[in-house]
């Protein structure tokens, strides 16, 4: 799963335009870099980030999802608002990745009605405030992450929504210490109910940074790195920035895998 970051409008419409074109020639190299899917996000969700206005997101993702939806690749709408999902449903997304894990009243709704495929991730509190108390937030983590999306998932079973449809994603960064991040990571397939496939995205993240003791425009390594462990450990969606260098990590662990 490839970032695709519907970046900030300018004021001018030609400003307008011109994000759109870098959106779309990222989308571009993308796709010939090999990716599965596309998650279009129009709000960031950066510890301490303000929302986004509805119509503001709305304006960002919806163009992009126009353009790209007979790209030949999964679209996917990293959004909360169920306004949003339902407006990319409608113009042919496929996915909808949900930090919020569909919690927020009218999402379950806006997404129970069509097929599309689902990521309900684990966070705690909001990006405003999920990293205020993370050390104190959980017993055990990885069993609490666990529990967590068991009965998210259970919920959308129950809200007729097929389990086929659904993954999950611990949500690393969101809520958690370094420390808890890296036990996630280290315990992967005990976060997901059986059977339910795991996201994991750590690219270029604040947890790597802590390792290497680099800025995030300096993280490649280290988060193709992370990707390579994730699917090791069973994740089948691995959220990056860096597509073809993940795909080439990721061809050479699939040939080792191969031979043994
Ligand atoms: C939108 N977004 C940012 N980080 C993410 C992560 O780790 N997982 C998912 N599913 N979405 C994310």
């Amino acid at each position: 799963m490839g970032i695709l970051n519907a970046t900030p409008d300018s004021f001018s419409d030609g400003g307008r335009f011109i994000a759109r074109d870098a959106a779309l020639r990222h989308a571009e190299q993308m796709i010939a870099a090999g990716v599965d899917i596309i998650d279009i996000g129009g709000e960031s969700t950066r510890p301490g980030a303000p929302p986004l206005a509805l119509d503001a997101e709305l304006e960002r993702v919806i163009p992009l999802v126009d353009e790209l939806r007979d790209a030949g690749v999964a679209i996917s709408i990293d959004t909360y608002k169920p306004e949003v999902m339902a407006e990319s449903l409608a113009h042919g997304a496929d996915m909808i990745n949900d930090i919020w894990g569909l919690r927020l009243p009218g999402a379950l709704e806006a997404v129970a009605a069509s097929d599309c495929g689902l990521c309900v991730m684990h966070m705690i509190g909001d990006p405003q405030t999920m990293q205020t108390a993370p050390e104190s937030a959980y017993d055990d983590v990885v069993a609490d992450v666990a529990q967590f999306l068991a009965h998210r998932v259970a919920d959308l079973e129950s809200a007729g929504v097929a389990r086929a449809r659904i993954s999950v994603d611990p949500g690393f960064g969101f809520g958690k210490t370094v420390e808890q991040n890296y036990a996630l990571l280290a315990d992967l397939p005990r976060t997901a109910p059986a059977g339910v496939p795991v996201l994991a995205g750590m690219s270029r993240k604040s947890m790597l940074g802590a390792v290497i003791n680099k800025p995030a425009t300096e993280r490649l390594a280290a988060s193709v790195a992370a990707a390579v462990l994730a699917v090791e450990r069973g994740a089948r969606i691995v959220r990056v920035h860096d597509v073809a260098e993940t795909i080439d990590a990721l061809k050479v662990w699939a040939a080792m895998r191969a031979a043994g």
